[in-house]
C-alpha cells in the first residue's frame, strides 16, 4: 500500500470505530487477529494478569525489576527537575507558568517481529512519573504474553486492553463501551499505527510517530570493531528497514568491519571515511534515533552534538543499554525527527498553563488593552478592559 492508500484505509477503520465502538472491535480482532473475543471481552481481567505473574521465572523477574528500578529513578529525577511553577511580577501583572500531566493516556505496545516488555516500561514509566492518573495499555492478542503483563502490572497499569494496530488507536480515540476514551496515545508503532496516531491528533494529544529504527556510530581508528559490528547488527535485528551508519576515521576499520558484517545487515549500512570532527557534523545532518561515540577522546565530540535522539557515550556504552535498562526511553525520535523533537519522556506527559493576574486601577495596561482591542475593531474586547477603569462604565447604563 502506498502513503494514500494507507491513509483511506485507516481512516475507514477509525471512522467503523468511532461508530460501531465494540461491535467494530470484535469485527477486526476476527479479521486481523484471528480470535473471537465478543464473549469474554478485549479487557484483561485481574485474574490473567495474576496468573502470568506467577509463571515469571525469578531470575527474569529480577531482570526487570532492575531496569524498571533504573528507569523509574530517572524519570523521578527528571520530574524534580522540571519546576512546578514560576511567576514574577512586572506591570503590575503577576505573570508565570505551571505544569499539569494529562489525566489519561494510551501507551501502544507493539507486537511484530518481536515481543517488547522493555517497551511497556519505556512508556508506562515516564506517565507515572509524571503522575498520570489513567494508564491504559494496548498491544494485540499475539503480543499478551507473560512477560508484557508482569512488566505492565509492575508498572501499576490496571487497564490492559488485548487490541491492536488502527483499531487500538480509534478505540482509544473515540472510546467503546469497554474502553472509555484517553487524552493522549503514546508509544512506537507500525505505519499503520503511525497513520491512525497522525489522524487522530487533536481529538487527543500523540507523542510522536516513531518509525523503523536507526543508529549512527561513530568510531575512531582503536575501537575493537566487535563493539562496532555488535551494534550495527543490534539495530539492523530490529527490521530490515533499520539503518545503520558508521563513520570512521580508519579505512582499515571500516574494511575490517564490513568483513565481519553478514551481507543483510551490508544492505542497510552506510559508511563515511571521514575525521571524527566532521563526523559529528554529518551526524547532525542526520539526526538519528541513536548515536555512539565509540571514540576514546569524546569529551570534545559531544559537545559538538545537536541533534540525536539519545547519544550513546563511550567504548563501553552500547545502545542496548538505552533499550534495556540505564533509564532514559528508548522511544525516541527517528527519521530526522531528532531536529526537532525529543525522546518520550516526562515532558510528554506534561502541558503548561499561563497563568495571568492583573492588579486592579492598572489603567494603564486596560487602556493598552483597549487601544489594541480598537486597532483589531474588537469592541467587546476594547469594553472588557474599560469596564475596569471606566465609570461609569458601559454595562451601568444600559436599562
Ligand atoms: N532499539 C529499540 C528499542 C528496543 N530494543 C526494544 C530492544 N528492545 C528502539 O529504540
Ligand atoms: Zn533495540
Amino acid at each position: 500500500m502506498d502513503a494514500k492508500q494507507i491513509s483511506t484505509y485507516v481512516s475507514d477503520i477509525i471512522e467503523d470505530i468511532k461508530n460501531n465502538g465494540d461491535k467494530a472491535v470484535f469485527k477486526y480482532l476476527k479479521k486481523f487477529d484471528n480470535v473471537d473475543l465478543s464473549k469474554r471481552g478485549y479487557r484483561v481481567s485481574q485474574k490473567v494478569i495474576d496468573d502470568a505473574v506467577k509463571r515469571i521465572p525469578k531470575l527474569l523477574k529480577n531482570v526487570i525489576k532492575s531496569s524498571y528500578s533504573n528507569i523509574l529513578a530517572y524519570h523521578k529525577y527528571e520530574r524534580s527537575q522540571i519546576k512546578k511553577r514560576w511567576n514574577y511580577v512586572k506591570n503590575g501583572l503577576k505573570i508565570g507558568q505551571f505544569y499539569t500531566p494529562v489525566e489519561s493516556t494510551g501507551i501502544y505496545v507493539p507486537g511484530g517481529r518481536f515481543s517488547y516488555p522493555s517497551t511497556v516500561i519505556m512508556t508506562a514509566v515516564p506517565a507515572m512519573a509524571a503522575g498520570v492518573k489513567r494508564i491504559v495499555m494496548v498491544t494485540p492478542p499475539k503480543n499478551m504474553n507473560d512477560t508484557v503483563l508482569f512488566s505492565a502490572k509492575l508498572c501499576g497499569i490496571k487497564e490492559i486492553y488485548c487490541i491492536g494496530g488502527v483499531m487500538a488507536v480509534g478505540a482509544l480515540a473515540y472510546g467503546t463501551k469497554t474502553l472509555k476514551k484517553v487524552d493522549m496515545i503514546a508509544g512506537p508503532g507500525n505505519a499503520y499505527v503511525n497513520e491512525a496516531k497522525r489522524q487522530v491528533f487533536g481529538r487527543v494529544g500523540i507523542d510522536s510517530l516513531a518509525g523503523p529504527t536507526e543508529v549512527a556510530i561513530i568510531a575512531d581508528k582503536d575501537v575493537p570493531a566487535d563493539y562496532v559490528v555488535a551494534d550495527i547488527m543490534a539495530q539492523a535485528e530490529h527490521d530490515p528497514l533499520a539503518k545503520t551508519y558508521l563513520l570512521c576515521e580508519a579505512a582499515e576499520k571500516i574494511s575490517e568491519i564490513k568483513k565481519l558484517l553478514p551481507k543483510e545487515a551490508l544492505k542497510q549500512l552506510k559508511t563515511e571515511l571521514c575525521s571524527l570532527n566532521k563526523a559529528v557534523g554529518i551526524v547532525n545532518n542526520i539526526a538519528p534515533e541513536h548515536l555512539e561515540l565509540l571514540v576514546k577522546n569524546y569529551q570534545v565530540l559531544l559537545k559538538s552534538v545537536k541533534n540525536a535522539g539519545a547519544i550513546f557515550v563511550g567504548y563501553q556504552t552500547p545502545t542496548a543499554s538505552g533499550d534495556y535498562w540505564a533509564g532514559p526511553s528508548h522511544v525516541l525520535p527517528t527519521n530526522g525527527s531528532a531536529k526537532f523533537s525529543s525522546g518520550l519522556s516526562v515532558m510528554t506527559f506534561l502541558k503548561r498553563s499561563a497563568h495571568i493576574e492583573m492588579s486592579k486601577n492598572n489603567k494603564k495596561a486596560y487602556k493598552t488593552i483597549a487601544d489594541f482591542a480598537q486597532a483589531e475593531s474588537m469592541q467587546y474586547h476594547k469594553k472588557s478592559a474599560e469596564v475596569r477603569y471606566l465609570i461609569p462604565s458601559f454595562f451601568a447604563n444600559r436599562k
